[in-house]
């Protein structure tokens, strides 16, 4: 019973076993998580906008949001209104928390690259900026103006010119998004910002709308970003031929490699907090130490017992994407970190920084006893939209080159391209198009 056993945080004992890398993947506990449902809907809900633009809008908000909506560009005063009656607190650490985001993000922009490839032969890359980003925040139960931060912050270091936010509306702000969510986009110098839900915000953004008798454009855009439910996921996979979007989020994931010089209420509080998040939240704690996993399971029944969440809590613990990995020692410990793949992995060992420099695979590392993932969350300066599900096998966080392309420029002078003119007509011709070879023969005759 509950009482007796407040959580039940699973145990997977890989000691003994010896597991290649493809099957310890296999092993590893994971929710699974279904996009098909939606599609139908979602196809439907796109095709309506791109057709019927704010009109759809305005039906689709009736319909969601139970709010009626003629267009749904914020008004600037709304933004001013809600950024003068935010919460000091609030404000001070949205301060706090842009700045650091920001100092990152900016050392972050890498440097073109010129080569000359042999004399007169000189090829470039340059990395540009796209034009224009829209940020998707959600609203209802998660409303989180730290994923304003950091979505905006990257891409305004970037030197994306042009950023338009949209949130659902609410019903109890007059049709309008959050206030906190107004506040955070006024704070980061965005002034664009609308009152639209879900798939039909990634549709708006990808497509655009044009201007009408209810107001002016909403312009299209190059990147969509921004977290939220299966809709907007699969929204996001619908649209992704013509706009550029971020790595596609699932349920938020922590890791902790840990041994005996962990102190156990730290890792719990850690476990717990990204439970918090979600009933299928993943929290899992991967150590060879068995006294460790116990130490961390009471510590568990304690924090969880006192947290204000605790429901939500004990079904993320609970559940099969959770649980303590026992390993026979840190090295296979590491390969079980790279297997996971975690959105965020913290390292709580003797040599951290060590074992924090072997890991291949993971979203984030959070190195030592005082680097939290809710420091990571907020005031760390790096970014918390991060990789889930085993993506950060292949997919980053969040970053200035999500909204940067790399143009490669070439340019060879006369001499430069006669020195290569053969190679390229006997290449052509072996691939039975002559006419490439022909275009640099041309030049010579
Ligand atoms: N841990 C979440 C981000 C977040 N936490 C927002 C608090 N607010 C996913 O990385
Ligand atoms: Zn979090």
């Amino acid at each position: 019973t509950r009482a007796e056993n407040p959580v039940d945080f699973p145990t997977l004992d890989l000691r003994g076993r010896h597991l290649g890398p493809a099957e310890l993947k296999a092993a590893m506990p994971r929710a699974v998580t279904t996009f098909d449902a939606a599609t139908g809907a979602v196809e439907a809900i796109i095709k309506d906008v791109r057709t019927r633009g704010f009109e759809a809008l305005g039906e689709l908000a009736e319909r969601f949001d139970g709010v009626a909506q003629d267009h749904p560009l914020v008004p600037t005063q709304a933004l001013d209104e809600a950024l003068d009656s935010l919460d000091p607190a609030v404000r001070a650490g949205l301060e706090e928390s842009i700045a650091r985001a920001r100092t990152f993000a900016e050392a972050q922009r890498p440097a073109d690259a010129v080569v000359e490839i042999a004399s007169g032969a000189v090829v470039r890359q340059k990395w540009v900026p796209v034009s224009r980003v829209g940020l998707y925040v959600p609203g209802g139960l998660a409303v989180y103006p730290s994923s304003v931060v950091m979505n905006v912050v990257p891409a305004q270091a970037a030197g994306v010119a042009s950023l338009a936010l949209a949130s659902p509306p609410q019903k109890e702000y007059g049709g309008l998004p959050h206030p906190t969510i107004l506040a955070a986009a006024k704070l980061l110098g965005i002034d664009e910002v609308y009152a639209i839900g879900g798939a039909q915000a990634v549709a708006a953004f990808a497509y655009g709308i044009p201007a009408g008798e209810a107001g002016p454009a909403l312009e299209p855009v190059d990147v969509v970003t921004g977290p939220g439910n299966v809709y907007v996921a699969t929204a996001k996979r619908l649209v992704k031929s013509v706009v550029g979007i971020d790595a596609e989020a699932g349920t938020t994931e922590i890791a902790i490699l840990a041994d005996d010089s962990a102190v156990p209420a730290f890792v719990a509080a850690d476990l717990v907090s990204q439970a918090e998040h979600d009933p299928h939240a993943a929290s899992v704690l991967i150590t060879p130490s068995v006294k460790l996993a116990e130490a961390v399971r009471a510590e568990l029944a304690l924090q969880v017992a006192a947290t204000k969440h605790a429901d939500r809590v004990r079904q993320a613990l609970s559940g099969p994407q959770s649980g303590v990995i026992l390993v026979d020692d840190l090295e296979q410990g590491l390969q079980v970190c790279d297997a996971y793949a975690a959105e965020h992995l913290e390292i709580h060992t003797e040599d951290a920084s060590e074992l924090a420099g072997r890991i291949r695979n993971a979203g984030a590392i959070f190195v030592g006893d005082y680097s939290p993932v809710s420091l990571g969350d907020y005031c760390a300066g790096s970014n918390h939209v991060l990789p889930t599900s085993g993506t950060a096998t292949f997919a980053s966080g969040l970053n200035v080159t999500t909204f940067l392309r790399a143009i490669q420029v070439i340019e060879y002078d006369r001499e430069a391209l006669r020195e290569v003119g053969a190679h390229i007509v006997a290449l052509s011709r072996a691939e039975d198009l002559p006419a490439h070879g022909d275009a640099v023969s041309v030049r010579f005759s």
